[in-house]
């Protein structure tokens, strides 16, 4: 049934990974900004009183880098469980710079044996069509675009990169086989991007990413490209632009940016009711990028349903019922997938 429904789609057919990220680049997302010249680490610890009753501190890092001999600094924080090595860990990109936070149950992900590095989107760049400030006022004269310079879900997927620099930098505190980037939303496709441009993380999740995210353009009945170009045009380069209501003739769809993450794993999660991000469509991406993978999709043939979950490929997928939202049980099923590896 779901090889039915891919081809009715008429999907462009998986290419090398090298072909791929050349064309969502070039296509869709822009290319990447440069890695920085040089790096400088700030940290100040312990910046919460009592955090997590004393078993993880929470310490806030800012980062300076230096890119075309001009600075760019941004904090993100680390809760790291006190006295322990070689720790599984997480990078969120965060809506917001509060921890916890309602997307982020860190006491939980720390109880599960998780270290957790977290950054809020906006202190890279603000999420609009601003391409002056933040990282953008070092990538960008006067703001000017060309068609495939970065849009903003490439300058926010840099930063992850950054944050996992830091944590790479530590040693063995970090387990980097065990790194996970993870987003919700339109961070959810930052954190796809992130992943699939930087083959160092292990692991990436997209929470309810949807239309550019995780979710196939062809056969949506929920976000369409046009939806997101007219609303959101900054966070893509220019060439997307192109592609609205013209998907048929787009040389890829989101099962290339799920593809270009193997041979790594990925887990693409979706809620029920979140009709905008059509889980049907996140779920037949994961279809259509299986082959990319030595384990590809272990599923069943059929559309999912509420709590699926299926953990067995390289490709996870996982179902939670109710609306757009990163919640708790999301993440105890990331933790899960990422155990069970
Ligand atoms: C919506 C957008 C979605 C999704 C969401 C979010 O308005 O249409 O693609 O990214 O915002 O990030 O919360």
């Amino acid at each position: 049934m779901t090889d039915e429904l891919l081809l009715e789609r008429k999907l462009p057919p998986l290419l090398p990974r090298a072909e791929v990220l050349k064309i969502l680049q070039e296509e869709i997302y822009g290319y990447m900004p440069p890695k920085p010249e040089k790096t400088e680490y700030a940290v100040r610890r312990n910046i919460i009183k009592n955090f997590c009753a004393g078993k993880a501190p929470c310490d806030e890092i800012t980062i300076t880098c230096t890119l075309g001999g001009r600075e760019f600094s941004f904090p993100i924080n680390a809760v790291i469980p006190a006295g322990k090595k070689n720790l599984p860990f997480f990078i969120h990109l965060n809506f917001r710079p509060e921890n916890p936070d309602r997307y982020m149950p860190t006491e939980e992900i720390i109880d599960n044996g998780f270290a957790l590095i977290s950054l809020c989107y906006k202190d890279i760049t603000s999420d609009d069509e601003d391409f002056e400030n933040g990282l953008c006022g070092l990538l960008f004269d006067g703001g000017r675009r060309e068609g495939n310079s970065p849009g903003k879900l490439a300058v926010w997927a840099w930063a992850a990169q950054r944050a996992l620099d830091w944590a790479q930098s530590l040693g063995d505190t970090f387990d980097i086989s065990r790194s996970c980037v993870c987003g919700h939303s339109r961070l959810g496709k930052t954190a796809l991007l992130a992943s699939a441009t930087d083959e160092r993380f292990a692991f990436a999740y997209s929470n309810d990413s949807g239309c550019s995210g995780a979710a196939l353009a062809r056969g949506t009945t929920g976000e369409t490209p046009a939806d997101i170009i007219h609303k959101f045009p900054f966070w893509f380069c220019e060439n997307y632009f192109k592609y609205a209501d013209n998907e048929e003739n787009m040389p890829f769809d989101q099962h290339y940016l799920i593809a270009s993450i193997a041979p790594r794993r990925v887990l693409i999660g979706s809620a029920s009711k979140d009709s905008w991000a059509d889980p049907a469509q996140e779920y037949l991406a994961c279809v259509a990028a299986a082959p990319a993978f030595e384990n590809g999709f272990v599923h069943p043939d059929r559309l999912p349903v509420v709590n699926d979950v299926f953990f067995d490929g390289d490709i996870g997928y996982q179902m939670r019922e109710g609306l757009h939202y990163f919640g708790r049980e999301d993440w105890q099923r990331l933790m899960s997938f990422v155990k069970s590896k």
